[in-house]
Parts: C-alpha cells; sequence; structure tokens
C-alpha cells in the first residue's frame, strides 16, 4: 500500500483521485490527468495546444483516446458535458511524448478554454486535465478599396462626395470608420499622409450602400482632389480609393477699382461759388 502510494503520488495530477479510489476500495487504474496542457501558435481562427501523453494506467503504457474540448467560458468537471469537443482527436502516443493539436473553427479576438480526459482501451476516462487558455488573434481582412469616389454640387467652400461603402471583410460587412482627405493636388500613397484630414467623416453604412459627404470649408474657385481610405474594427485598413477631384464655384468678384482716373486733358471743375457782397453796415 505505501508503495502503491508512493508511485500513485508521481503520476501527475491523480494521486488525490487514486488515493480517493483506494480510500473507496474500488481501484480502477485509469490513465494519468494529462497535466501541463499549455496553448501555443494562434491565428485569427485557430490555436494550438500542446501537452505529454498520459498512459494507459495511470503514466505507464499507452492510452487510447483522447478527448479534447473547448469552450469561451471555464472548463471544470461541473460543465465539461457543455463544453464544444474537437473532430479528429489525435491518437494518443506512449506516455511521456509531446503531443500537440491544432484546434480550427474559432472566432477571431476570442479568449478560449481548452481541456482534455483521456481514456483508455475500456474505456476507464481519466479526472480532467489542467485548463489551458489562448487568445486567437485579430482578423486580417481590410475593407475592399473603394473605386467609384466622385464629387458634385460645387458651391462657393464645398463639395459633395459620393461612393459606395465597402465591408469588413472586403465587400461583405460593415466597416467601421473612414479617412476623407484632400488636397490641391493629386493625392497618391506617397503624399497621403500630408492631405488635409477632412472633420466628421460619416459612420459606414453595410456593404454596397451609397454614402454621400459635404467637404466644407474650401477655398472658392480651386481645384480640390479627394481620396479616402476604411478601416474595419481592428483596425485593418484598405487601401487608397480612386481620386475624385472638383472645383469650387466661383464666387469671388473682381475688387473694385480704386484708382479710376481721366486724364483726358482737362477735369471738370466745380461751379465758382457766386461772390455775395454784403455790406451789412457802414
Ligand atoms: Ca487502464
Ligand atoms: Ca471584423
Ligand atoms: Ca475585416
Amino acid at each position: 500500500m505505501g508503495n502503491l502510494w508512493k508511485s500513485a503520488s508521481r503520476f501527475r495530477g491523480v494521486g488525490p483521485i487514486i488515493g480517493t479510489a483506494i480510500l473507496l476500495g474500488v481501484f480502477v487504474v485509469v490513465p494519468a490527468a494529462d497535466a501541463g496542457l499549455i496553448t501555443s501558435d494562434s491565428t485569427s481562427n485557430s490555436i494550438t495546444i500542446n501537452w505529454t501523453a498520459p498512459g494507459d494506467d495511470g503514466d505507464f503504457g499507452t492510452a487510447s483516446f483522447y478527448d479534447i474540448r473547448y469552450s469561451t467560458l471555464n472548463i471544470t468537471e461541473a460543465n465539461w458535458g457543455s463544453a464544444t469537443q474537437v473532430s479528429g482527436e489525435p491518437v494518443p502516443h506512449t506516455a511521456g511524448t509531446p503531443e500537440s493539436f491544432i484546434v480550427t473553427g474559432l472566432s477571431p479576438s476570442t479568449t478560449y478554454y481548452f481541456a482534455i480526459k483521456s481514456g483508455d482501451e475500456i474505456p476507464n476516462w481519466s479526472a480532467i486535465s489542467n485548463v489551458a487558455s489562448g487568445v486567437t488573434a485579430p482578423e486580417s481582412i481590410p475593407p475592399r478599396n473603394i473605386t467609384n469616389l466622385a464629387t458634385s454640387n460645387p458651391t462657393g467652400n464645398s463639395i459633395t462626395l459620393t461612393w459606395t461603402a465597402p465591408g469588413d471583410d472586403s465587400s461583405s460587412g460593415t466597416a467601421s470608420q473612414y479617412d476623407i482627405r484632400y488636397s490641391t493636388s493629386p493625392i497618391t500613397d506617397a503624399n497621403w499622409a500630408s492631405a488635409t484630414q477632412v472633420n466628421g467623416e460619416p459612420t459606414p453604412l453595410p456593404a454596397g450602400q451609397q454614402q454621400t459627404f459635404a467637404v466644407t470649408g474650401l477655398q472658392s474657385g480651386v481645384t480640390y482632389y479627394f481620396a479616402m481610405k476604411t478601416a474595419d474594427e481592428v483596425p485593418n485598413w484598405s487601401g487608397l480609393s480612386n481620386v475624385a477631384s472638383g472645383t469650387t464655384a466661383d464666387i469671388t468678384p473682381p475688387s473694385a477699382i480704386d484708382d479710376l482716373d481721366a486724364d483726358a486733358g482737362f477735369e471738370i471743375a466745380p461751379p465758382a461759388l457766386p461772390l455775395r457782397h454784403e455790406i451789412l453796415m457802414t
């Protein structure tokens, strides 16, 4: 008994379980619960989990099955049944072998919890492993580039822009923000940073809907170039849109002439004041 307890205690994480089984007089040697479960690489829709193979009987031999589960909640023995079981679990290797598995089909920017039970050929199932957590990477699909930016309705100090909303992921979903800029010279990727950003860009509408925005505060009678970029919630930024140009209305009249001069040889002289001689008193 002492030796058995001593050896059982070396099993990672199962000493108390086997001890309890001994006290109850029901001694079943199950695969050891996997300790040392950790997560490693993650993508926007997958996380890799790594652990060390237990055995068929505690830490000896080779187990027969893994049951790998994940949840967005912490996993316990109590809620194990409601955690999502992956499909295609690997076949266990000999006790002590490093194992790994890529859990796929996950959502971006989300924390997941993972746990494993191991079964032998009967199967006798182990207790739950330690719980490892990991976070999926943000999604990486930017909105598509806008290709139909156009100008209309020029006034003396504004020009209206119209375009079709792209989406969160290329042409689907709803993006999160626009960056609209203008310049008096054609906008390119190289000079985008120095173009003037407007204030109060509108919120993107769902992909495919038409949007309009009046750029105000412009100078009269000037040709402006406009371009824009779109970002999703990450943010992943689109590339530059097409560049649209427009000229504000000329509402500035000529300045008043202030140096008009007549030099045709004579000027109109004012009439001479009549002389008035009065002798009020003599
Ligand atoms: Ca066994
Ligand atoms: Ca998104
Ligand atoms: Ca996206």
